[in-house]
């Protein structure tokens, strides 16, 4: 098959699932077309079935702001033709199925639209008064449309009414030849940011509010007063300069560091004792699947798809949103107490690896693809 595949190049889970299932399905001998205004930032190993198709920007005096929704409807419309697409899988509603919808409607021939929802577009964005009626159109112009987790197929349900196509859960996934424990040259880096032996905490987002960093920083200052420990915040974003202040009111410099925007997350994972994730909302929350495939269980918000990704009391704990005291009781539990942590590290692999391996999520959306290209 040849999928055009629209994302956004950012960091952010949707680029990483879309860009890693690309691989997964140039593996299994398709052609993916990646569209996008930059290219996505894990596209970076060469693949022979891969392609990169970048939308440029125009500058005209009257665009107040140049209209990418429209620049990259047009792009679809040229690579669909230029290469005989079969498919366009866009991830994220807006805008980048209003595009895929507007290229459609271009097109000479039919054009199967699958849409994948990842979460903010639909609870944050899509919700917005401003875009509401928007991702209404997008969800039903979609000829298929997937989410990332039950929860979030069912708020969207609840927010935009029942979609006569229905919507088919495929959660994402890990590839644990990627994500595994690992030792080795991360012994050297665990010396250096505990050099005496410190339990190692870790959170990794975009730092925007949704993601609640502050809380972060309020369970780490509860459990390094008990348990000697280091925090590392990988990632940046709107967030950071509340954090920082946050960090210098309770005193913890020396204690936590920020390691800015990281590409391989895996290698960080790897050399933490902890993963913690207490955010207002999340629709799977895949950094913490990344980590418990690594080995590391995680403390997270009892919110959204969360639920479906970390198995309370078994890989992980989860708090009601907030819960900045029951999240510092839970990263203590695991800390303090040797066999139960070796038990839950255990079982986050197994759970990441036998409930997320990246072959079912390919294996589902190659279906998707197949039944929507043979439905035209
Ligand atoms: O969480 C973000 O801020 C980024 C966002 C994105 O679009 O990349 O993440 C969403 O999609 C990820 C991949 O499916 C999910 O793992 C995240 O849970 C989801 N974020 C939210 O729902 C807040």
């Amino acid at each position: 098959m040849k999928i055009g595949m629209v994302c956004y190049p950012s960091y952010g889970g949707s680029g990483v699932v879309a860009t890693e299932l690309g691989y997964a399905l140039g593996e299994r001998g398709h052609e993916v077309h990646f569209i996008s205004s930059a290219r996505p930032f894990r596209l970076q190993r060469y693949h022979e079935q891969l392609f990169f198709h970048e939308v440029t920007d125009v500058s005209y005096p009257v665009f107040k702001f140049p209209p990418y929704t429209l620049l990259l409807a047009n792009k679809i419309v040229e690579v669909a033709n230029d290469v005989s697409l079969d498919v366009i899988h866009a991830h994220y509603a807006i805008p980048h199925s209003i595009s895929a919808f507007l290229a459609k409607q271009m097109m000479m021939r039919p054009l199967p639209l699958v849409t994948t929802l990842h979460g903010t577009d639909v609870t944050l964005v899509g919700a917005y008064e401003e875009f509401y009626q928007l991702t209404r159109l997008a969800l039903r112009s979609s000829d298929r449309i997937t989410a990332v987790s039950r929860a979030l197929a069912e708020e969207t349900v609840e927010t935009f009414g029942t979609l006569d196509q229905g919507i088919e859960v495929i959660p994402n996934f890990i590839d644990p030849q990627v994500y595994l424990p690992g030792e080795g040259i991360m012994k050297r880096c665990r010396k250096h940011f505990a050099p005496h032996g410190e339990k190692i905490l870790a959170h990794i987002s975009n730092f925007r509010e949704v993601k609640r960093v502050v809380d972060v920083v309020n369970i780490f200052a509860l459990v390094e007063k008990v348990v000697p420990s280091r925090l590392l915040l990988v990632g940046d974003g709107p967030e950071m300069k509340r954090v920082s202040r946050e960090v210098v009111k309770l005193g913890l410099e020396g204690k936590v560091q920020f390691l800015g925007k990281q590409e391989s997350v895996q290698d960080i994972l790897q050399m933490v004792d902890v993963f913690i994730l207490p955010s207002e909302q999340e629709s799977f929350g895949l950094v913490a699947l990344e980590a418990m495939a690594c080995g590391v269980p995680v403390v997270a918000s009892r919110v959204g798809g969360l639920p479906e990704v970390v198995q309370h009391g078994k890989t992980g704990y989860l708090a009601d949103v907030g819960d900045v005291q029951g999240m510092s009781e839970g990263v203590l539990k695991l800390l303090t107490d040797e066999t139960r942590y070796k038990t839950f590290s255990e079982q986050a692999v197994t759970w990441a690896r036998e409930t997320f391996p990246v072959g079912r999520a390919v294996e589902g959306y190659e279906s998707v693809y197949d039944e929507v290209i043979h439905s035209f």
